[in-house]
């Protein structure tokens, strides 16, 4: 059941298992994407409350803190737990998500959904992560150890509030380490009320601090650190490249990016059933608004389909429902702020300056909250800035091709690598697309499948090292040698 008025209970920054004020008293305003309402009143956390969370994390990795002498077993009971709890208050989360971000609530349920079992999946490899034994050269026996990277910082978007903090908490605590969340300044209102899950589980003080803010001050206070050992971050390219560098001038630590993309949707003339197609790529362009890293923006369709393809997806869009998110028919709520409205409505200008053909949308919906009628646009070609650059909003491209070879250079022409698909019934077809394409994630017949196991990140400049599965895991630790002098060897 939603709750369209949740109730906040939690508006100050989380240190050490406590709610406190920043150090600077700052506050910060959180507004209703869909009535532009204010919320409530958020803390404003800066390099002073970045410093004092860093130092809370310090001291619960500490060798002899309980997070380091528990069983591996005992911190997976942990992650249960939160997961549990998580679950049992799903209506309340989803209800803030939705109201902090403007999705539909049976998204945001389906968020949690995820959210909850990302934390499970990792809970389950505590105790399951374990080094070698090496046969080296020598009197020596060689064994290694995994153990955590340290001290994380982990910076997060706006665009799936819950399930981005899942993706970054799930294997940096499984892998032993402590944290410094930075949530969105957008959307930091379910952040908060998870630390007091966090501290309602068990977890020690300093495993999870949780400092909201913004981006140029406490984003980049973490992202500069000399005491955080690692930073992930998701969020723009531009951004990205900010963070790599201050990572690099201050103190080399190892960072981990999940960043923008432009991806591929092929549709091939015998793709079989087109009404089911063109469903999977309105899916994966529309769905969170097109809000949506691993969004297909770039919908290819073979010449000879192109028309009756196009049709089709303009049918689904123009009957796509745009408007109240807690209203159960409701597919598309508002875009998060009005910055990224205006710069989703901006694209569409240049999209119609360019030469594309708008089949249907292309401004806003209404004067009061951030709506974006479904928008598509026919015959795009590769130099358009709607074919190049990301949108982040619900804005399809549809290009045509016409042959295999000549949708995979196109495909690959970008600067991006996150995620790219296809849609035949031609098994080898498929799979020549799936070898060819720099990018990575391909989804053949399906899209958007980014599910616990099975890690997820991007070629070029979509990104660094990956997340989820056991891929994500192994970025959260470290690799110990230890050789010991034998007086036998035995090999
Ligand atoms: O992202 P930012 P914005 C893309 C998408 C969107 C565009 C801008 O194209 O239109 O980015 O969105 C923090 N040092 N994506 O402006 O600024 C910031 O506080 C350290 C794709 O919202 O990258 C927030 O917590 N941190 C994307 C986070 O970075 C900094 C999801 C993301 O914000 C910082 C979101 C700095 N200098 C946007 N500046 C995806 N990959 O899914 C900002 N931040």
């Amino acid at each position: 059941m939603a709750f369209r008025k949740p109730d906040i209970k939690y508006t100050q920054l989380f240190i050490n298992n406590e709610f406190c004020d920043a150090v600077s008293g700052k506050t910060f305003p959180v507004t209703n994407p869909a009535t532009e309402e204010l919320l409530c009143s958020i803390a404003e956390g800066d390099k002073a409350d970045v410093d004092k969370a860093v130092v809370a994390a310090q001291n619960a990795f500490k060798g002899t803190a309980p997070w380091r002498t528990m069983d591996a077993s005992q911190r997976g009971l942990l992650m249960y737990k939160l997961a549990d709890l998580i679950e049992r208050d799903v209506n309340y989360l989803a209800s803030i998500d939705t109201v902090d971000n403007g999705k539909p609530f049976s998204e945001s349920l389906c968020d949690l959904d995820y959210s909850i079992k990302t934390i499970r999946y990792y809970a389950g490899w505590c105790d399951k992560i374990h080094g070698d034994t090496v046969p080296c050269d020598g009197e020596y026996m060689c064994m290694t150890r995994k153990e955590p990277v340290g001290v994380v910082g982990q910076i997060i978007p706006w665009n799936y509030p819950m399930m981005m903090i899942a993706w970054k908490f799930g294997p940096a605590l499984a892998a032993g380490c402590t944290i410094v969340l930075k949530p969105a300044e957008l959307t930091p209102i379910s952040a908060l009320y998870l630390g007091a899950l966090v501290k309602e589980a068990g977890f020690p003080p300093g495993v999870i601090n949780i400092v909201p803010g913004y981006g140029a001050t406490a984003g980049v206070a973490v992202a500069e650190h000399l005491n955080i050992d690692k930073v992930a971050f998701t969020g723009s390219t531009a951004v990205g490249s900010k963070v790599m560098q201050a990572a690099g001038k201050s103190n080399l630590k190892g960072v981990t990016f999940e960043l923008g993309g432009k991806s591929p949707i092929v549709v091939c003339d015998d793709a079989g059933n087109l009404d089911e197609a063109a469903q999977v790529c309105h899916d994966a362009l529309f769905g969170n608004h097109g809000q949506n890293c691993c969004a297909g923006t770039r919908t290819f369709v073979q010449d000879t389909i192109y028309d009756e393809f196009v049709r089709r997806l303009v049918d689904l869009a123009k009957k796509r429902p745009v408007g109240d998110p807690f209203d159960d028919k409701t597919l598309q709520g508002p875009q998060v702020s009005k910055i990224q409205m205006e710069r989703v409505l901006g694209y569409i200008e240049k999209g119609k300056a360019e030469g594309a053909k708008l089949e249907c949308g292309g401004s806003r919906k209404g004067s009061v909250g951030y709506f974006i009628h479904p928008t598509v646009f026919s015959h795009v070609t590769d130099n358009m800035s709607i074919a190049r650059e990301e949108i982040f909003g619900p804005v399809q491209s549809v290009l045509k091709f016409k042959t295999l070879d000549e949708v995979i250079e196109r495909s690959n022409n970008t600067t991006y690598g996150l995620a790219s698909g296809i849609i035949t019934q031609n098994l080898e077809k498929a799979l020549t697309y799936a070898q060819s394409i720099r990018a990575g994630s391909v989804w053949i017949n399906c899209y958007d499948l980014c599910l616990p196991q099975t890690p997820f990140g991007g070629y070029k400049q979509s990104g660094k090292g990956r997340e989820l599965g056991k891929d994500g895991l192994d970025e959260y630790l470290e690799t110990k040698t230890i050789l010991i002098k034998v007086a036998t060897k035995m090999s």
